[in-house]
């Protein structure tokens, strides 16, 4: 198998695309993907501030990498759930990332601010650990933009999570989530930050291997309430159909995207009332956060640690 470019042996090969690539052609070709993707949809402009919600796995340190590689310098922000072993090893490599790319850091700690790692306060609460996890995240990192300027808030979703996750809206027929899972959310008021997905056109084979190419040292495990999740399901069907009839992802997705865009004129805005405490969106007077902050939290348990790099 060689490389389509340069016609030395090829590294991976990318049948969506009809090719296989060397490491130095993949990495420069995968690269021009995603600044397409930033420019066509206006994802983030050079002068804007951008925070990557970092975990430690491979999509997110290799978007915090090339984003830094394409000009667009960013900080990173990490939310430790408190589960034993995988949370400090996740922690880890995001520190070791931040130096390397020596920007800041930014962390909370749920464990910190409500006395109990992600379990137990799920447990406590008889909530699903993802659903209750998902809420938090949405909010520190929303918060974290607003305390400290960010306006762009960028994630590692691929494209293997978009289409399984839009899979699964439409085999349950989620309308009210159908068409919010677009490339770009935008920004709303002053305590919503805009959403990116600077990889939602690029397979998990593609990050994986743009991450082990470059040598980020990332986490390999997932987190331990991702096992058995429908997702996960749904993303083996799709790879099945994908083995059968290659580039049925990417055009899942790119219909979709053309769809959004077109739905985006009757799309309803959010809800217009706000959280009396914190100015957050809100269904009540108070928002989700603050209550558990109420319940579970102390005066002054809400505060981000942030980690400067060493200057070398
Ligand atoms: S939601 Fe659920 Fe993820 Fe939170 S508890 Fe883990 S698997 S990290 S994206
Ligand atoms: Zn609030």
């Amino acid at each position: 198998m060689k490389c389509r470019v340069c016609g030395t042996q090829a590294n991976i090969r990318l049948p969506q695309y009809n090719t296989a690539l060397c490491k130095e052609d993949f990495v420069g070709f995968l690269e021009k993907r995603v600044l397409g993707t930033i420019d066509k949809y206006g994802l983030i402009g050079r002068e804007e501030k951008t925070l990557v919600a970092v975990s430690g796995g491979k999509d997110s340190l290799a978007l915090w990498h090339m984003l830094d590689r394409l000009g667009f310098p960013a900080d990173g922000i990490y939310i430790d759930l408190g589960i034993k072993d995988y949370s400090d090893v996740s922690f880890d490599k995001a520190k070791a990332y931040a130096e390397r790319l020596q920007r800041k850091l930014y962390s909370f700690s749920i464990s910190n601010a409500f006395t109990k790692g992600i379990k137990d306060l799920a447990g406590t609460l008889r909530r699903p650990a993802c659903s209750l996890c998902g809420m938090i995240k949405r909010y520190v990192m929303n918060r974290a933009c607003t305390e400290y300027g960010y306006s762009i808030l960028a994630t590692g979703h691929n494209l293997d999570d978009e289409a399984s996750a839009l899979l699964g809206n439409l085999l349950h027929w989620k309308e009210e989530y159908l068409w919010k899972k677009g490339v770009a959310l935008e920004a709303e008021g002053s305590h919503l930050a805009k959403k990116v997905k600077p990889f939602f056109l690029c397979s998990e084979k593609e990050t994986a291997a743009y991450a082990v190419m470059n040598g980020i040292d990332y986490v390999y495990d997932e987190c331990p309430y991702s096992k058995g999740a429908k997702t996960l399901l749904y993303k083996a069907l799709l790879n099945r159909v994908e083995e059968e009839s290659p580039a049925t992802k990417l055009a899942f997705m790119k219909g979709y995207l053309k769809r959004t865009r077109q739905n985006e004129a009757d799309k309803e805005k959010g809800q217009k009332s706000v959280c009396g405490k914190c100015g957050y969106p809100s269904f009540g007077e108070e928002c989700n956060f603050c209550r558990l902050v109420g319940r579970f939290g102390s005066e002054g348990s809400f505060s981000f640690r942030i980690h400067s790099p060493d200057p070398s």
